[in-house]
């Protein structure tokens, strides 16, 4: 089995292109955001704590992550792999990660990252935000603090998975959504 991680900062284009690669490649898809997004929806205690802490440009706890993504890896058979999109965020979600994998006997595959300047971080979320009106991409200081979230606890994965060998990186800004798909299909081909 494969184990992938989708990363990059809010808004990189992560939820975009992950279809693409899931189809090519046979992989589940696992969006922690959208897992989230559906608890809220659904009303379950679970999306009511999240949906406090997701509206202010918070991580939920880590814990909650944790157990989703175990769900998933338990329930989902007939792929040849998993995508994970927004998933590990922080240092003990990629330490748990490894241990999840490892009780499975199998290793993280590798980190398909999509990187763009916080501008372009802005100009995107604020476009969406028009369109689809998530209440996490609904005003610029909730965006601000989704990106200083970001620097502050995610991208120490960077570094993480660069001393295991397994970080990639392209190039999400600038390029049209189909070049930057082309760059994502290519990169991941090549691993
Ligand atoms: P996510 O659902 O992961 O959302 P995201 O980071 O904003 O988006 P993504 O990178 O998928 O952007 P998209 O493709 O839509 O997380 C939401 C929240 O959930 C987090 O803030 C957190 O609170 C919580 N959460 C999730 N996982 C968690 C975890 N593991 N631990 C704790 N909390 C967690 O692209 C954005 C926009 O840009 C789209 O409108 C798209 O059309 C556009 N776009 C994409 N590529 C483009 C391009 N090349 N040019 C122009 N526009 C482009």
């Amino acid at each position: 089995m494969k184990y992938y991680i989708l990363f990059g900062p809010p808004g990189a284009g992560k939820g975009t292109h992950a279809g693409a690669i899931a189809q090519k490649f046979n992989l589940r898809h696992v969006s922690t955001g959208e897992l989230l997004r559906a608890e809220i929806a659904a009303g379950t205690p679970l999306g009511i704590r999240a949906k406090e802490l997701m509206d202010a440009g918070n991580l939920v706890p880590d814990e909650v992550v944790e157990g989703m993504i175990e769900n998933v890896f338990n329930s989902v058979k007939d792929v040849d792999g998993f995508l994970l999109d927004g998933y590990p965020r922080t240092i003990p979600q990629a330490e748990v990660l490894d241990k999840i994998v490892a009780a499975r006997g199998e290793s993280v595959s590798g980190v398909i990252s999509i990187m763009i300047p916080d501008e372009e971080v802005h100009r995107r979320i604020a476009r969406r935000a028009a369109i689809e009106g998530r209440a996490d991409d609904a005003s610029d200081a909730t965006i601000s603090h989704r990106i200083e979230t970001y620097h502050a606890q995610t991208e120490p994965l960077i570094d993480f998975y660069k001393a295991e060998g397994k970080y990639h990186e392209v190039c999400g800004y600038p390029g049209t959504i189909e070049e930057v798909r082309e760059r994502v299909l290519a990169l991941v081909d090549s691993l």
